[in-house]
């Protein structure tokens, strides 16, 4: 990946190309795990986790929060002359970030690369410009687009929804946005393109029409799909369960529920799952809890790699940093066959008082490494077999002889019972959870 610098402005001035210097290094800057070309089962660490960068938290969010004015200070913003100049600073920002990290992709929103114009005519235009710009920088870099996606949430037009406004006008203002938005990702050669529904949900039943509500839904997602296919995009459709905030529902609630949306409207097929951990945990789900669902249900997509706090309900999209959990999660992910058009996509933000521009390095260095560790306790637990054994033979007896018929489809009912009848009692098995949770942990401890 080639460096980055724009007529010699450097953004993060004092930090150069991070690098793996292994788990004895006390340097805040460098990776103690990751290292990007080991080989871990049959692929490199970088291609197996394929990390992103996210615009939005990253060169977007400023600290401020609902208690207080903005706490970290954008020089690419600052310096700038107009809105338009001021997006293309934070691209060079951006790419310098990428580059000196050393990660492959990013994620943008329409509005985080370009400034919302006076007319929707306008705004394409901004869009479209600023995406020929990033198409420059992507191809001196090498770095590439993960995913794109339009904001449909932080404009007042959206307050009432977007796809789901009971006003058709937003519905049309909305798809201009989509428009624009899988346009530019088709330019930037984007791998997926997203759909979170923010604000497509309700405040309260007393004003909502839930069934027409959700077929509009449907009925946009169709018509994005077969914009986007006739355009020649090829990649991955995703959709971002969330179970509310900032809506009181949002309508994708969890992996399962997209599930029965997608395969309602003959979506199944060009539609899968972008899964957040802390969406999850808002759910009442653990984040692998959402991964295995997706992959038994054959729509697993991307993921969003973050973590909430658990004692929080709402959505602190901090930095991952449990190996427990970064180990379960790439458990599920190889189990489902790696990641092949999605990736780990940081959708995390440094808290309000990491004022330090090292901060932002240090978080996704952190990040990085947890899921490095993660992938290699899961790459054990798949090369030692103990678990996946123990799993398959809990369910040994579907595999042969009547239960294979029954998971066949060929008892009928009468038949099972007449079984049941035979066998008399059955089903005394430990299931052995505490066995299990003690060979995670020496995993984990890598014996
Ligand atoms: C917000 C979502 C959002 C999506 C992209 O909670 O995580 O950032 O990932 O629109
Ligand atoms: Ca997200
Ligand atoms: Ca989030």
């Amino acid at each position: 990946m080639a460096d980055y610098f724009v007529g010699g402005k450097e953004y993060f001035p004092g930090i150069g190309r991070i690098t793996y210097e292994g788990p004895k290094s006390d340097n805040p800057l460098a990776f103690k795990y990751y290292d990007p070309e080991k080989v871990v089962g049959k692929k490199k660490m970088k291609d197996h986790l394929r990390f992103a960068v996210a615009y939005w938290h990253s060169f977007c969010a400023d600290g401020a929060d609902p208690f207080g004015a903005p706490t970290h200070p954008h020089p690419w913003i600052t310096d700038a002359k107009n809105p338009m100049d001021a997006a293309e600073h934070k691209m060079d920002a951006a790419f310098e970030f990428f580059t000196k990290l050393g990660v492959e992709f990013y994620a943008f929103h329409d509005r985080d690369m370009a400034p919302e114009g006076a007319s929707p005519g306008e705004s394409e235009q901004n869009l479209r410009i600023l995406a020929a710009k990033a198409k420059e920088r992507q191809q001196a870099t090498g770095v590439k687009l993960l995913w794109g996606t339009a904001n449909l949430f932080s404009h007042p037009r959206f307050m009432n929804g977007a796809a789901t406004n009971p006003d058709f006008a937003v519905v049309s203002l909305a798809a201009a946005q989509v428009k624009a938005a899988i346009d530019a990702t088709i330019e930037l050669g984007g791998q997926g393109y997203t759909f979170w529904g923010g604000r497509e949900g309700y405040m309260s039943l007393l004003n909502t029409d839930l069934k027409r509500e959700k077929d509009h839904l449907a009925r946009f997602l169709i018509m994005a799909r077969d914009y986007a296919r006739k355009q020649g995009f090829t990649g991955a459709f995703y959709i971002e369960p969330k179970p509310m905030e900032p809506t009181k529902h949002q309508y994708d609630y969890d992996v399962e529920t997209v599930a029965g949306f997608l395969r309602a409207h003959g979506l199944d097929k060009d539609f899968r799952v972008n899964i957040e951990a802390n969406h999850a945990e808002l759910a009442g789900h653990d984040f692998v809890h959402e991964l295995e669902t997706a992959a038994s249900l054959g729509i697993f997509g991307s993921v969003d790699a973050n973590r909430g706090e658990p004692r929080n309900g709402w959505d602190t999209d901090q930095f991952p940093s449990s190996y427990y959990e970064t180990a379960l999660a790439m458990y599920a992910i190889l189990k489902a066959g790696g990641f092949t058009s999605g990736g780990l996509n940081f959708d995390a933000k440094i808290r309000r008082n990491s004022v330090d521009p090292a901060d932002l390095f240090e978080a996704h260095i952190g990040g990085m490494d947890s899921f490095a560790v993660g992938l290699e306790v899961a790459q054990r637990i798949m090369d030692d077999g103990k678990l996946g054994n123990f799993v398959k033979n809990r369910y040994a007896s579907f595999d042969t002889g009547e239960g294979a018929r029954f998971a066949q489809g060929k008892l009928s009912l009468e038949a099972l019972a007449r079984l049941g009848s035979a066998y008399g009692t059955a089903g005394i098995a430990s299931g052995k959870q505490e066995r299990l949770e003690n060979i995670l942990n020496q995993y984990l401890l890598g014996l």
